[in-house]
C-alpha cells in the first residue's frame, strides 16, 4: 500500500523545507490536500524548533470589546448587532477604563477590538486610548484591527496614516490581526460584503508597519472558502511580511458557525485545525510565530498544536465575547498556571512573553 509520504511531491517538499527553501503556491496546495497530518505536523514541528527551539509562548492579557454595535454585520459574526437590538452595548470612556483597571494586576497587554459603531466619532476611540494609557502607563495596548482603522479614516475624513499616527500618539502600541478573514474577493463579498476589502486590509497594515506599529495576521477558515483560497491568503500575508517585516504572529481562526448566517455548516474538525497550523507554519517561512488560539481551537487542540508547528497558545484573555457568541464551548478565560501546565505537558518550556515577544519570565 502506498503511504502519503511516498508521494514524490511531498518528499520533494520535505527536502526543500529541510534546506530552508521557500515553498510555492503549488506546494501549499499539495500540503493542504495531504491528509497525512502526522507528516505535515512533523515537518512543521521541525521548522518551529528551527525558529524557536523548545520554547512555547503565552501572555497574560485582557480582551475588551468596546461595543457590539456594528454597521458591517458580517455573515459569519454572531457578536455584532444593530443599535436597537436588546443586547446592544457601548462602553463609556469611564466603563472602558473600569474594565481595564479591573483586570488582574499582572496583565501585560490590553487587546481591544470592537464593532464599527454608526455614531461614535473617531475622538471617542482616541479619548479611550488616552485614558487607558494614563491609567495603565506600562501596559501594552494592542488595539483596533485594520478594518477598524479603515472605518475611522472614513468617519473622520482623515487619511489612514493620520488615523494611525493619532492613535499611536494617544498610546496604541500595536494592532491585532483580526478582520483579514479571507482575501479572495468573491468569498469575501459573500461572507462580509460591507467590510473593508482585502486590498484595504493589506494597505492599512502596510501603513501601520511603516509607522513602526507591529501587528498580527489572521485567516478565518472552514466556511465557504476553497483550500486554494487559504493558500492564496497565506501567500498575500507572506508577501507583505517580505516587504515590511511588521507582523509578529500568524493566527489561523477556525470558523464557529452557531448563531451566524452559516449555522448550517459544521465546525472544522480537530484534524483540520492541526493541519491549518502546520500548513501555516510551512508556508509562512518569514514568520517567527504561529499562534494556536486556545479559545477557538479548544485547549486540547491548542496544546497538541505545539507539536504541529505552533509556538504560542495566546493568553489568559479574562473575558472572550466574539467566539462565545458563536457557540464556543471553551471557557472565557484561563488561569496563567493552566497555560503553563498545558505547555509543560507537551515537554516544552513555557515562556511568558509580552506582546512583542520579549521574555517576561521563563518557566523551566
Ligand atoms: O476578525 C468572528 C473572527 C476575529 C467568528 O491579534 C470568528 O493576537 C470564528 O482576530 N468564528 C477577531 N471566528 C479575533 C482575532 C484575534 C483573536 C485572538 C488574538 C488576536 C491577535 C486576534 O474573530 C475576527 C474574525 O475573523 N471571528 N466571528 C466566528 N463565528
Amino acid at each position: 500500500m502506498e503511504t502519503t509520504i511516498e508521494k514524490p511531491n511531498l518528499i520533494n517538499i520535505q527536502k526543500r523545507v529541510l534546506n530552508n527553501e521557500r515553498l510555492t503556491r503549488e506546494d501549499g496546495i499539495n500540503l493542504i490536500n495531504c491528509n497525512d497530518i502526522l507528516f505535515l505536523g512533523n515537518l512543521a514541528k521541525y521548522v518551529k524548533e528551527r525558529k524557536t527551539g523548545n520554547q512555547a509562548y503565552f501572555n497574560v492579557n485582557r480582551h475588551i470589546n468596546l461595543t457590539n454595535i456594528c454597521v458591517s454585520r458580517c455573515k459569519f459574526c454572531a457578536f455584532s448587532c444593530n443599535k436597537n437590538d436588546s443586547n446592544a452595548y457601548t462602553m463609556t470612556i469611564e466603563e472602558a477604563a473600569e474594565t481595564a483597571l479591573s483586570a488582574p494586576k499582572n496583565i501585560t497587554e490590553l487587546h481591544i477590538v470592537s464593532g464599527l459603531h454608526p455614531d461614535k466619532p473617531f475622538n471617542y476611540y482616541v479619548d479611550i486610548i488616552k485614558t487607558l494609557r494614563k491609567a495603565l502607563p506600562h501596559i501594552h495596548i494592542k488595539a483596533f484591527t485594520a478594518v477598524e482603522i479603515d472605518y475611522f479614516s472614513k468617519i473622520s475624513g482623515l487619511s489612514v496614516k493620520k488615523v494611525l499616527q493619532t492613535l499611536k500618539n494617544a498610546g496604541v502600541d500595536s494592532l491585532p490581526g483580526g478582520g483579514a478573514e479571507i482575501f479572495n474577493t468573491k468569498v469575501r463579498k459573500q461572507i462580509c460584503p460591507n467590510k473593508a476589502t482585502a486590498e484595504k486590509w493589506l494597505n492599512v497594515t502596510r501603513t501601520a508597519h511603516k509607522l513602526g506599529l507591529k501587528s498580527n495576521a489572521t485567516i478565518l477558515y472552514g466556511h465557504i472558502e476553497t483550500l486554494e483560497d487559504r493558500i492564496d491568503h497565506l501567500i498575500k500575508i507572506r508577501e507583505l511580511q517580505d516587504e515590511t517585516n511588521g507582523f509578529l504572529t500568524f493566527i489561523p481562526l477556525p470558523f464557529h458557525p452557531q448563531n451566524t448566517e452559516f449555522s448550517h455548516l459544521k465546525k472544522p474538525t480537530s484534524a483540520e485545525n492541526l493541519k491549518m497550523i502546520a500548513v501555516s507554519r510551512l508556508m509562512l517561512d518569514n514568520f517567527n510565530h504561529i499562534k494556536a488560539y486556545w479559545i477557538m481551537m479548544g485547549p486540547k487542540v491548542a496544546q497538541l498544536s505545539l507539536d504541529f508547528g505552533a509556538d504560542d497558545i495566546d493568553g489568559t484573555i479574562t473575558e472572550e465575547k466574539i467566539t462565545h457568541a458563536a457557540g464556543a464551548q471553551t471557557d472565557k478565560f484561563i488561569e496563567k498556571n493552566e497555560l503553563i501546565e498545558m505547555i509543560k505537558e507537551m515537554g516544552r518550556v513555557p515562556v511568558e512573553r509580552d506582546t512583542l515577544y520579549n521574555v517576561v519570565r521563563l518557566y523551566e
